[in-house]
């Protein structure tokens, strides 16, 4: 069992209209999950605040100081390694290119996603997996035993990106998590086939579409609220890649990434990829949830003027994600010797299709050297690269990457079509070199 709060939460109720909701007292803190840890952090706290809390003994545990939640320095999310906090409530983080380094993304790298608040306690023990819908033959109730026991276990690296990554970019501005580059990372996964447990159900043959649905609450707290509950097509559900998760590079998946079980879908929006899941439905129609409809999750099915209000009948799902990369290896701003070559490494990926090539410019995109471009360890996972770059003179330097995928489409380097929530910003990834 996983404790998420400093102590089991003090329930408390309160009326709100009709309904009445429990109200745990203390906040989720996902961030801090012993007392000791958030004692030091109280210490920490108050240095990196430069005063003392006139009125420490009222603050709720777990609230963090708007003055360092604004600073965005000082404070540690449990389990995570060098992040930047976009938002505290609910909890949102990313990582910085450099940190992303690694071909298969430590769970300390990872970035945090949520729409609402992760459930308090989670007992893998007592979890189960509903299986219901319009279009299903058998509804069915899974414990996690059975899930491991019934189907064959697999593990795949998967790229997992947030469809707003890049969102800061994007001018007007689109409201939610200014993402710049760090949503993103390829952990390799451990669970089973969406399919396998799809197929052991049965699925109807008017069967379209399929959703989710996860034990995290609404920021409201009402329990009548989903925070998401999203989906994909069957087709996708069915791909030998969709995977139920319960694993993150071979340890339990942690609770801020929807302990004790999840959704993958490698190379979809993200928000597809349900956290904490405990129900899954086979939908005749396109899964109807919340964040389906309206801007969430869509763009226009034409390109728009930036800032213009888009028709929600003109709005469609995002599917696969548009080609990209990054460079993570050197970290931006790095002085280099002129008598050296700079060896740079990085990731590409390309939603659903492979990436078939990618190139590197030290001149603002004048000229193109191409890079070494590995291929993936398995279907959807990001591909690796390398590549070796010689200055011609001191001075500063930009290295700019551009990837294209197996069907010849290339990431643009401006910001591409501008949308209502700031999605699918694909434009390339800069690093900045001092070369003396
Ligand atoms: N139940 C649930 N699932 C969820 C979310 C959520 O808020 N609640 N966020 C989604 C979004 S928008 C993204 S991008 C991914 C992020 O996954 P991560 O936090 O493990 O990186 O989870 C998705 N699954
Ligand atoms: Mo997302």
């Amino acid at each position: 069992m996983v404790e998420f709060s400093l102590s089991p939460p003090r329930v408390a109720t309160m009326e709100m209209g009709q309904a009445e909701f429990k109200l745990p007292e203390a906040k989720n803190l996902p961030w801090s999950f012993n007392r000791r840890r958030f004692l030091r952090s109280m210490g920490r706290m108050t240095s990196v605040l430069g005063a003392n809390i006139a009125f420490a003994h009222c603050m709720p545990r777990g609230l963090i100081p708007v003055a360092l939640a604004q600073s965005r320095e000082g404070f540690v999310i449990e389990g995570k390694d060098g992040l930047r906090v976009l938002n505290d409530r609910p909890l949102n983080a990313e990582t910085p290119a450099h940190l992303l380094n690694d071909d298969i993304t430590p769970a300390s790298r990872l970035f945090i996603r949520n729409n609402g608040l992760p459930p308090v306690e989670a007992d893998a023990d007592r979890w189960t997996l509903s299986m219901g819908g319009e279009s299903i033959k058998t509804a069915k109730t899974y414990t996690l035993g059975e899930l491991r026991d019934r189907f064959e276990s697999i593990s795949l690296a998967l790229t997992l990106e947030c469809a707003g990554n890049g969102r800061a970019e994007y001018y007007p501005p689109a409201g939610g998590n200014q993402w710049t580059t760090g949503a993103v990372g390829c952990p390799e996964w451990n669970g089973i086939r969406l399919k396998d447990v799809l197929e052991d159900c049965g699925v109807k043959r008017d069967a379209v579409y399929i959703g989710y649905y996860g034990e995290d609450r609404h920021l409201s707290q009402d329990p009548k609220k989903d925070a998401i509950s999203r989906g994909v097509p069957l087709w996708k559900a069915m791909e030998e890649q969709s995977m139920i998760a319960w694993g993150m590079n071979g340890d339990p998946l942690s609770p801020h990434h929807g302990y004790p079980l999840r959704l993958i879908f490698g190379g979809w929006p993200g928000s597809a990829s349900g956290k904490w899941i405990d129900r899954i439905v086979i939908r005749n129609r396109v899964h109807d949830g919340t964040k389906m409809g309206g801007s969430s999750y869509r763009v226009p099915r034409y390109p728009v003027k930036p800032g213009s209000e888009v028709p929600d009948e003109d709005m469609m799902i995002i599917e696969s994600l548009p080609v990209k990369s990054l460079i993570t290896f050197p970290r931006s701003g790095l002085k280099h010797s002129l008598a050296q070559p700079l060896r740079l490494h990085g990731h590409a990926w390309a939603g659903d299709l492979e990436v078939a090539g990618i190139s590197v410019s030290i001149d603002f995109g004048q000229t193109w050297q191409e890079a070494d471009l590995g291929k993936p360890v398995n279907r959807l996972a990001w591909q690796n690269w390398d590549a070796e770059v010689r200055f011609p003179k001191a001075g500063y330097y930009e290295v700019w990457a551009r990837a294209v995928d197996e069907e010849g489409t290339s990431q643009p380097m401006l910001v591409p079509g501008w949308n209502p929530k700031g999605y699918l910003n694909n434009s390339c990834h800069r690093i900045a070199v001092y070369v003396g």
